[in-house]
């Protein structure tokens, strides 16, 4: 496809899509590439200081009557848009395809699956949800009723990457509209066309217009931005690097907003001499490599008791070796590209960093010959280090490719001190037959998320979220309700 021919991506605002010619001297749009080949195949229309405004004013005004619906029917709106997203699933996998590259099996199984269970999940949270109360005694044998009512925090921006852009999207939307917000979106540039169908899923299921709009563009002096300063948002949800959380607080900081952050990590294995080997290096294959390394929750350090270093490193070079790079629609491709050329660019940078301070590569380190119309992509090999320490800046810093250090331990309280030895705190997988051990190892982890004998398995009931550089605040089943709502508590004097 040519720039010329490339369909168009516009912005949803008020219920409806806004054509670029409606936005007089704001009409900016940019070119969108397919990280599989690196051809252009969207035009997104860029959306101005003046195109945020009116989605924030659109949002505004939906806010009222929204939060005013009765949960049950705000819940069927949600559980209309899971059907309708069923529905229409080739279609939400196709567009997440083009945006990103990714293996179609993933697409299916992951991305757009998980957008089904989001609506659905917080649906019957939401509609399970109770309030605290508390009967306080008082002098004289009197009491006191407290009890809190909870109400919609407003209007919500929803920031998010372009990793898993359908499932982070939806996992932050539902909740947010179950509980009688209305968002205003800006999904990442590299990723425009999910959110964008997502739109019209939401007005199909009834959603009022204004509740749901979608705004397109960069961060700093692009959408990102705007969104962030503008007055007429409550709270921001934000998922992304810390570098850009930590400019978002920044911008909302002089008007006190509430945020949530999901940010980066630095994610550690511990693997024990005592570990199942096939189902650790089944483990490990996927929380090294899936989504190409790029998702937050990847492991990218990964530390093996030395009885048992050499096995693990060999078995799982081999299973790196073994996965299938190629066309995204080929049902036996295991690993996509890289989102663009610019990332990889920054993944091999830390390749020649890692070659720099010693490292042995096990396998990879380069970039591959695909052949054909692939050999314009953003691909990289799946790469394995040994021979780096914890005071390297590829085991320090986060890299979101299919990377990662084997670093080898002697004790449990080493390999919890060398885990822990980092900035961030987001998740963390421990491989173990002992189960006493996994229980206290996974506690002693300053992270999130510890998994013990698995990775990435999701309740979204649970909390979600990291501690240091990965985050502020939790979301997943109640803690969403948190961030989403503001309580007011109301005592009455019996
Ligand atoms: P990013 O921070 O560059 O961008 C994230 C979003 O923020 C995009 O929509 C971007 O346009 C927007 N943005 C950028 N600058 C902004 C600004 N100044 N104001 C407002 N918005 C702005 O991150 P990315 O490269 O898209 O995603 C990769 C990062 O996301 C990695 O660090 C990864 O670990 C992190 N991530 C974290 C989680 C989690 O749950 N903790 C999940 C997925 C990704
Ligand atoms: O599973 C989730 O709910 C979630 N937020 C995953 C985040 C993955 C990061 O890339």
């Amino acid at each position: 496809m040519t720039a010329d021919t490339a369909r168009w991506i516009r912005n949803f605002v008020d219920g409806r899509y806004v054509d670029p010619e409606e936005t007089g001297g704001e009409n900016r749009s940019f070119e969108k590439t397919d990280p599989a080949t690196g051809l252009v195949n969207a035009r997104v229309h860029e959306a101005g200081e003046a195109l945020v405004d009116r989605a924030v004013t659109a949002a505004r005004g939906a806010l009222g009557p929204w939060a005013r619906t009765p949960v049950r029917e705000r819940t069927a709106v949600l559980r209309r848009a899971a059907d309708l997203i069923e529905e229409r699933f080739e279609e939400f996998v196709a567009a997440e395809i083009a945006d990103t590259g990714k293996p179609v099996t993933q697409a299916r199984e992951l991305d757009v699956a998980r957008a089904l269970a989001n609506f659905r999940t917080f649906a019957d949270v939401v509609a399970a949800a109770g309030q605290e109360s508390f009967l306080t005694d008082l002098a004289g044998g009197r009491q006191a009723l407290n009890y809190a009512v909870r109400k919609p925090l407003g209007v919500v921006a929803v920031i998010v990457p372009w990793n898993l852009p359908l499932l982070l999207l939806t996992w932050k939307v539902a909740p947010a509209l179950a509980c009688g917000n209305a968002v205003v979106v800006k999904p990442s540039e590299e990723t425009p066309g999910t959110a964008t169908l997502l739109a019209e899923v939401l007005r199909d299921a009834g959603l009022p217009a204004g509740a749901y709009n979608v705004v397109h563009g960069f961060g700093g002096g692009s959408a990102g931005a705007h969104l962030t300063a503008h007055p007429g948002i409550d709270g921001v949800t934000f998922t992304g690097s810390s570098a850009t959380g930590s400019h978002v607080m920044r911008t909302v900081a002089p008007r006190v907003r509430p945020v949530s952050f999901e940010l980066g990590g630095k994610n550690a294995a511990l693997v024990f001499g005592d570990a199942d080997l096939d189902e650790t290096l089944d483990g490990l294959t996927r929380s090294v490599f899936a989504n190409t390394g790029q998702v937050c929750l990847c492991t990218e350090r990964v530390y093996v008791h030395r009885s048992v270093f050499a096995d693990v490193a060999d078995g799982l070079a081999e299973r790196a070796r073994s996965l299938r790079l190629g066309r995204p629609l080929d049902g036996a491709t295991t690993t996509g590209p890289l989102i663009s050329q610019a990332h990889r660019d920054k993944v091999r940078g830390y390749f020649a960093l890692a070659e720099e301070a010693g490292a042995k590569v096990l396998t990879g380190g380069g970039v591959p010959a695909l052949g054909a119309e692939l050999d314009g992509g953003s691909w990289i090999e799946p790469t394995l280090w040994t021979g780096l320490t914890n005071a390297d800046r590829p085991v320090r810093e986060e890299i979101f490719g299919p990377v990662a250090a084997l670093i080898p331990f002697d004790t449990e309280d080493e390999a919890i001190a060398l885990a822990n030895d980092t900035d961030y705190g987001l998740a963390a997988s421990v491989w173990t037959t002992d189960l006493r051990r996994g229980h206290r190892v996974a506690q002693a982890m300053d992270v999130g998320m510890a998994w013990v004998n698995t990775w990435f398995l999701r309740d979204l009931r649970s909390p979600f979220g990291g501690m240091g550089l990965s985050g502020i605040g939790r979301e997943g089943g109640a803690s969403s309700l948190h961030f989403y709502t503001e309580p007011t508590n109301v005592c009455v004097s019996l």
